[in-house]
């Protein structure tokens, strides 16, 4: 029963001073403790051997989403998820924290090496659990409660925590603690409308700005964004979330000589555990009369982050960044970065040519959004088809679309694909496979009509269904020959 310790496990009782034997635990009233989840909660365990077997056998085109090396997936499963320890290194709110200090310092240290920032210069919170409370700190420690900030509306490629509200509802509480203004992409290029930008931040005199997206296949212009934010007194926060790794192996451009602050999540495109980082600046600023002015981001965003908004940070998750920084900063991570870009480009390239249309006509980053409308399809539909065969995208809004929960587009990613090994032929190949399935998809579209119940009724009957089944064969003996980090891991 305790036979199939995971490697972690193993590892940490053979080099600790763990005096007592596997068969005196497996007599112990308390051996419950001591098993492996497969052991001791088979219900469990069976499900996430099925979105393990999902995840290997599909193609994975979330562009938020990525598989995390097995030094982080060690982290996150160790014996530093126990310990409490609210505060930041040397200054904690409990004892035994010797060792939480050395991870959390060790990440902080990674964290501005792996982005090439001078400790003089910058700071670095690395206790956000993830991307959304780490952009709410970032508001309650500098934006007094209803002052005003700018974000890219969500229908165009921003996101949620950059103030999103509809007509009728605050949605996000970015919405409702602050009042927030959205800009805009050119509803029929689909590029940043940075003049519609500047225009309103006038009027608007927003205390910060963010430059940040979810959903957007170019480079931003963050120059831009600080000749804006300097006209108007604004802050400049670049949320990095889906860019962090590009930025920091330098394929595209870096926020930080621009911003004031700036976010990221840890698990997209940087490949790290599900957290978040907020940098900040230290050090003095000249104003306009040239006077040189202290920056005072340090102890409110750290006081924002705890005790204002969240308790004891998870410390295996800050380890897991830490190992992933490592990695970031190493030759194979540039290389790996280089090819999300261009595995991304050879998929935006081979769609087109099909026919697809891709907004903005193309991409410069790791991701790129498809207007169905071009194949006769919704984003809803081109979605469902597209999960029928194992390769796993989302539904998105293009620019101009009326309805966030009727989008018309889906955004690709190949952050994911590119850490199995996925080279520019294996995208030719992938893209053979959308669009087989989703040429199929429009068949269906037009039998079943405009209705997504419908479509899902007719994808799951006759010869449709038997088709859908081949194309999925085809998907997962193809998906089945890239490696996945950690694939012993559970
Ligand atoms: N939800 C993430 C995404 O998919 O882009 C951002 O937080």
């Amino acid at each position: 029963m305790l036979s199939r310790l995971s490697a972690t496990c193993k590892h940490l009782l053979i080099e600790g001073s763990h005096r007592i034997s596997l068969g005196q635990i497996a007599k112990m009233s308390t051996k419950y403790l001591h098993e492996p989840v497969w052991d001791n909660d088979p219900e469990l365990f069976e499900i996430m051997k099925r979105e393990k077997q999902r995840q290997v056998k599909g193609l994975e085109m979330i562009a938020s989403e990525n598989f995390t090396s097995l030094a982080v997936l060690n982290c996150l499963g160790s014996c530093l998820t126990n310990k409490y320890s609210e505060g930041y290194p040397g200054h904690r709110y409990y004892g035994g924290t010797q060792f939480i200090d050395q991870v959390e310092n060790l990440c902080i240290e990674r964290a501005l090496k792996a982005f090439n920032l001078c400790a003089d210069e910058w700071g670095v919170n690395v206790q956000p659990l993830s991307g959304s409370p780490a952009n709410f700190a970032v508001y309650t420690a500098l934006v007094e409660p209803h002052g005003r900030i700018m974000g890219l509306d969500l229908p165009d490629g921003g996101h949620l925590t950059h103030g999103f509200f509809t007509a009728t509802k605050k949605i996000s509480a970015t919405s409702i603690f602050f009042e927030s203004m959205p800009y805009k992409s050119n509803q029929e290029t689909g590029f940043l409308d940075y003049d519609a930008l500047w225009k309103s931040a006038k009027l608007f005199k927003p205390k910060l700005i963010i430059a940040g997206v979810s959903c957007y296949s170019r480079a931003l212009d963050y120059k831009k964004f600080r000749e804006i934010c300097d006209d108007v007194g604004a802050i400049l926060m670049a949320d990095m979330a889906h860019i962090s790794g590009l930025v920091a192996a330098g394929v595209t451009p870096s926020p930080f000589e621009y911003s004031d602050i700036v976010t990221t999540t840890t698990h997209k495109s940087l490949r790290g555990p599900r957290a978040g980082v907020i940098f900040f600046r230290k050090g003095f600023k000249t104003n306009a009369k040239g006077e040189k002015i202290p920056y005072d981001y340090e102890s409110k965003i750290n006081q924002a982050v705890f005790p204002g908004l969240q308790g004891g940070p998870h410390e295996n998750a800050i380890a897991g960044v830490a190992t992933c920084l490592r990695q970031v900063m190493t030759p194979e991570f540039k290389e790996y970065a280089q090819q999300i870009v261009r595995n991304a480009q050879i998929l935006s390239d081979g769609l087109q040519a099909r026919g697809y249309k891709v907004v903005t006509g193309g991409t410069e980053v790791h991701m790129l959004l498809v207007d169905c409308r071009s194949v006769g399809l919704t984003g809803a539909k081109a979605e469902y088809i597209l999960e029928e065969i194992s390769i796993t995208c989302n539904k998105n809004t293009v620019p101009g679309d009326k309805s966030a929960l009727n989008p018309s587009g889906i955004r690709l990613g190949t952050p994911a694909l590119t850490t199995r090994g996925l080279k520019e032929e294996d995208i030719c190949q992938v893209v053979d496979f959308m669009d087989k399935g989703m040429k199929l998809g429009k068949t269906i579209s037009e039998k079943s009509g405009p209705k997504l119940v419908d479509f899902k009724k007719a994808c799951q009957e006759g010869a449709f269904k038997e088709e859908l089944d081949c194309l999925r064969q085809e998907v997962h003996k193809f998906s089945e020959k890239f490696p996945m980090p950690g694939f012993e891991c559970y």
